[in-house]
């Protein structure tokens, strides 16, 4: 079953050490749970040990034993310059020698709005907030305000972050963990959300027909990035849009992940659909706590202090994280063109030369990219949906996950999460994860492939 790829590539040793990791891994346990302060960060879905990290530059990462990895999940997005972009410390250090939140109105905001606005034209009017959980709630609770409605459609393995009608079936470490949903959630809220396979307009046509006129919205990632990577179906988004306008129920797109990520204009422009809401968040902070949500006027004007619809928050439109969003966003306006065509040619060079790596040595993998997301799936089945994306290997994931960080390459800890890279992932860069992966194939074939 196996060819010869062992025979040509020696294995690699351990070769870093961790102990500096070890030791604040467990210094942290004592005070935080698991020792994270996001549960995805703590590699339980893969083994190892997690590397603290200490600073990032470029694509670099460096842990607090010196050891340097490439970086393949780039703070779960955001980092699509690469670290410490200088425009973007530059902004940061400026914005902060004037304090770093003041609770009150910003000439930066404005800027920072007009440059999503010009990017995303479906948003006349947009509200920040300081996270993407925070822009999907504030985006379900404003829909359901305007439309009077009660029921929300989302997809399994679609994450939204953490609100707690949105954890039903969701994605990312929901999905990584295994587990149906999250304790806490009353089911007088879950019953409210009605989860459905992505890409199977089927289900959607037949929950329309049982509820008419009372789902406020539906709410999905359009290309799917929480279950790994799922592109849509050609036509599913048209179709979704064709059925909700029909309907009178809302369509939002969460572009966290997507936006300013797979297009300039996120999904949306990438496939021709026009949303009625859409929630932004990772990138268009430049790094630092940052979300939207957005439509049209006549929808956002329902928003207190206009309308009835109350949504509100502390550090909303950080003049920090503005500093840093302008910078990130304006530099991407600048140079629109370069960066894509750079990020998606790369991208391809990367996703599918590991790809290659792993078919050349028997091991099964399904391969699904949009631009600079993609996911490599342990599996042999084309994955459209979570129910396929499930079938993959996750034990021998996990054995190429630690064997890629043994290597120095970092790739995000879980096979149901997308794979980011940015401007700074270099030619040399690709070649170096290209090598990291033939030696990581050789520890694959040294584990026994889980049954
Ligand atoms: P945050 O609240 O984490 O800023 O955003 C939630 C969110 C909303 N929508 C989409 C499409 C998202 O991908 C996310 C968050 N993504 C995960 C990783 N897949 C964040 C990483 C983590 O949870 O630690």
């Amino acid at each position: 079953m196996w060819s010869d790829a062992r025979r040509r590539v020696p294995i690699l040793k351990a070769m870093r050490t961790l102990d500096r990791s070890r030791q604040l891994q467990q210094r942290a346990e004592h005070l935080l749970p698991g020792g994270v302060d996001s549960p995805v960060r703590a590699f339980r879905a893969v083994g190892g040990d997690p590397p603290f990290v200490v600073r990032a530059e470029g694509a670099y990462l460096w842990d607090a034993d010196g050891n340097r990895y490439i970086d393949y999940f780039g703070s779960w997005g955001p980092m699509i310059l690469g670290h410490a972009f200088p425009a973007v410390v530059e902004a940061i250090q400026q914005a902060a020698a004037h304090s770093a939140s003041f609770g009150a109105s910003t000439p930066a905001e404005a800027e920072l709005a007009g440059l999503i606005k010009a990017a995303v034209p479906s948003i006349e009017k947009l509200r920040f907030v300081s996270s993407g959980t925070e822009a999907t709630m504030s985006a379900i609770r404003l829909a359901r305000g305007f439309t009077n409605r009660k029921y929300i459609i989302k997809f399994e393995g679609c994450y939204h972050g953490h609100a707690d009608g949105l954890l039903v079936k969701a994605g990312s470490g929901v999905a990584t963990f295994g587990i149906p949903g999250s304790a806490g959630v009353p089911e007088e809220i879950a019953h409210f959300t009605l989860a459905l396979p992505y890409n199977d307009i089927s289900a959607v046509e037949a929950a329309f027909a049982a509820r008419p006129q009372q789902i406020a919205a539906i709410i999905l990632e359009p290309v799917a990035g929480n279950m790994g990577c799922v592109p849509p179906h050609p036509g599913y988004l048209a179709a979704l849009r064709e059925i909700t306008k029909r309907d009178g129920a809302l369509l939002i797109f969460d572009e966290v992940m997507t936006g300013f990520r797979v297009a300039h204009g996120g999904a949306q422009q990438l496939y021709g659909i026009t949303p009625d809401l859409t929630c932004l968040g990772k990138i268009i902070g430049g790094g630092l706590p940052c979300g939207v949500f957005g439509g049209r006027a006549e929808t956002m004007d329902m928003l207190a202090p206009l309308g009835p619809v109350y949504q509100a928050g502390t550090l909303s439109g950080n003049p920090l994280a503005m500093a840093a969003g302008v910078a990130t966003l304006g530099h991407l306006a600048r140079n629109c063109e370069a960066v894509y065509v750079n990020i998606d040619e790369t991208s391809r060079l990367v996703a599918e030369g590991v790809a290659d790596v792993l078919s050349e040595a028997g091991v099964p993998v399904t391969t699904n990219r949009v631009g600079a997301m993609w996911t490599w799936f342990f599996t042999h089945q084309p994955v459209v949906d979570f129910a396929t994306a499930a079938t993959s290997d996750t034990a021998r994931f996990g054995v190429f996950h630690r064997a890629m960080m043994e290597s120095g390459v970092w790739l995000p800890p879980s096979q149901f999460e997308a794979i980011f890279l940015g401007t700074a992932h270099t030619p040399e860069i690709v070649e170096a994860t290209l090598t990291a992966a033939r030696q990581a194939v050789a520890s694959l074939h040294e584990a026994q492939p889980a049954r």
